[in-house]
């Protein structure tokens, strides 16, 4: 198993009123005798202070360099979070081709991520920002749920047109659409989606998009076209922050991941 340490000094320690509020939430606990997840209410308790441990979080491992992170969106939005939150975290590099008996146990789906959280092995990119948001709210990252899905349906039909074989399927127009639909929230209501400060749903789109223009360019000679410029600004605003370097795929990687898509 590859473990890669990171420890993050800065740490803010405000937090105001309103992420004093207890919500409920909900952990999956695996067992070795019942390959299905049980749910069950999670009482998270909330700090501003960071884990004195590093984090543990089981991660997709590289497709091409050994010791490396891959390419896998999901991981990276949680990564990003970590980051974000300032929170220390040890990665685990899992080679999904051939899981290892350790990562089946902590995650029967045998899916990446999966994160240590007071000794619960926790997986779901969405069950994992949420609980990281309750348990650490400082800084905020939660987007207010009415601007959650925006931007929600480019990864579906970025796929749709990277598997695409027919140049008139309509799936390239049906892409150009949800891009034209989101640059033009980001001219009404930018920078980010929740205004000037990035939040819970631009760290889950900005992974997405990053492997939509590595996979287009590549197996399409495609690019977002320079008229959305609002878009375009909004993803080099995301591309360049230190937490997207710190925590992205290599382009190699994001390549070779979608190889089985495009040529199965
Ligand atoms: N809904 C899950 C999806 C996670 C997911 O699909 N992860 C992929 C890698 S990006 C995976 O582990 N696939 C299993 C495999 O490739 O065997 C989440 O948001 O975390």
């Amino acid at each position: 198993m590859s473990t890669v340490r990171i420890q993050v000094s800065a740490c803010a320690l405000s937090a105001t009123v309103n992420h004093l509020r207890y919500r409920p939430n909900y952990a999956v606990s695996t067992s070795r005798f019942n390959d299905r997840f049980t749910f069950r209410p999670l009482r998270v308790s909330m700090s501003s202070v960071p884990p004195s441990e590093p984090l543990e979080i089981a991660v997709k491992a590289s497709l091409t360099t050994p010791n490396k992170l891959g390419d896998c969106p999901f991981t990276q939005r949680v990564l990003l979070t970590l980051e974000e939150k300032h929170l220390p975290y040890e990665t685990k590099l899992v080679d999904l081709r051939n899981k290892p008996e350790w990562f089946l146990e902590i995650s029967p789906e045998g899916k990446v991520p999966v994160i240590n959280i007071d000794g619960k092995w926790v997986p779901d990119s969405d069950v994992i920002t949420q609980i990281l948001e309750e348990k650490y709210p400082s800084p905020p990252l939660a987007t207010p749920p009415e601007k959650a899905t925006v931007g929600s349906k480019i990864f579906s039909t970025f796929i749709g047109f990277l598997k695409s074989k027919d140049p008139n399927d309509g799936t390239e127009q049906a892409l150009l659409n949800e891009l034209s639909i989101f640059n033009d929230y980001l001219k009404e209501n930018g920078p980010f989606i929740n205004g000037k400060d990035i939040s819970a749903a631009d760290l889950s789109l900005g992974p997405k998009v990053y492997h939509l223009e590595i996979a287009l360019g590549h197996y399409k000679k495609w690019a977002v076209p320079d008229s959305l410029n609002f878009l375009k600004s909004y993803l080099k605003d995301i591309f360049s922050r230190e937490s997207f370097i710190n925590t992205r795929a290599q382009p190699e990687d994001v390549i070779e991941g979608w190889r089985p898509k495009v040529e199965g």
